[in-house]
């Protein structure tokens, strides 16, 4: 049902396994994948509604082909505000969507063949976990090309590899290749092209076999780490979540709809 509902779109291509795994695919291999508005909004409704899916438990992001993951945002129709879609408004949508996918109470598993570059490679750090093809490529460009992301770009990078591997990163703006990235902890696992998709499919089904709600406290609390009140929100939104599947939180509710006093007393902490 998720997938029909994005039959409709034109730069993200939506599969299911079957089992649990939604895989997303930016499909403008010929501009190595870079992302326009279009592209962003496609996928931030796609991470809507696997949000509420119960039949998703792992996602897979990755890039049309072999050349490229995502080579960030299409600089063909950057303009002086940010990126122009149809509406004619420009906007830095990207780092909306790093708020979605950190949010989703599941695992999100970049595929890499190819080159992830500046937004691209955000893209990719901002995923849980990379499988790293050997012809991978890593970098940013931004101070090449007149743009820098200070948010989870440099934060979160710094978090990953380090704060003097971060600036290398963006002062200098080299490529790395898969081994180098691996060796920098951003990767998880490097294997042949052929290799790609099902190594990350055993990754998605080992993942699969765990508890969803420990897995999904567990990604909450690593992100309360770095993101502040909106980290411990997320991560307080769980013990809620799990607070009102309890007999205590329930008797509040029942209480009040009952026009009675609440019973705590059979909940006393141990
Ligand atoms: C990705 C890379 C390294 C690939 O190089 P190569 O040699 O394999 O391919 P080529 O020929 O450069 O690219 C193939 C086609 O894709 C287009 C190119 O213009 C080319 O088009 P044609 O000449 O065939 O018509 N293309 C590739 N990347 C594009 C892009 N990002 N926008 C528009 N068209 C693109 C090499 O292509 C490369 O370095 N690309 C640029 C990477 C880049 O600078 N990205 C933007 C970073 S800024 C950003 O993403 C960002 C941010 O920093 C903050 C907020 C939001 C976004």
């Amino acid at each position: 049902a998720l997938v029909d509902r994005c039959r409709g779109f034109e730069d993200v291509r939506v599969e299911f396994s079957g089992d649990g795994i939604m895989k997303l695919t930016i499909c403008r291999p010929w501009k190595r994948n870079a992302f326009r508005p279009k592209t962003l909004r496609e996928l931030e409704q796609a991470f809507l509604f696997i949000r509420d899916d119960p039949n998703t438990r792992v996602v897979i992001m990755t890039g049309e082909g072999t050349e490229a993951f995502c080579s960030g945002g299409d600089q063909s129709i950057r303009g002086d505000g940010g990126y122009v879609g149809e509406d004619g408004v420009p906007r830095l949508e990207v780092l909306d969507l790093h708020i979605l996918m950190r949010r989703l109470p599941k695992p999100v598993i970049a595929m890499v063949a190819g080159y992830a570059i500046g937004g691209g490679h955000i893209l990719h750090m901002v995923c849980d976990l990379t499988i790293a093809a050997e012809n991978a490529r890593f970098g940013q460009t931004g101070p090449k090309v007149g743009s820098f992301d200070g948010g989870y770009g440099s934060s979160y990078m710094s978090r990953i590899i380090g704060q003097k591997r971060a600036r290398e990163f963006w002062f200098l703006c080299r490529q790395y290749n898969a081994e180098e990235a691996f060796q920098m902890g951003l990767v998880n696992k490097v294997v042949r092209l052929e290799e790609l998709e099902a190594e990350t499919v055993r990754w998605c089904r080992e993942i699969m076999e765990k508890s969803p709600t420990a897995i999904a406290c567990l990604k909450a609390a690593l992100n309360a780490d770095c993101d502040g009140q909106a980290g411990l929100s997320q991560l307080a939104g769980e013990a809620t979540r799990l607070f009102y599947q309890s007999k205590e939180g329930q008797e509040g509710r029942d209480a009040f709809l009952e026009r009675r006093k609440p019973d705590f007393a059979p909940y006393a902490r141990f």
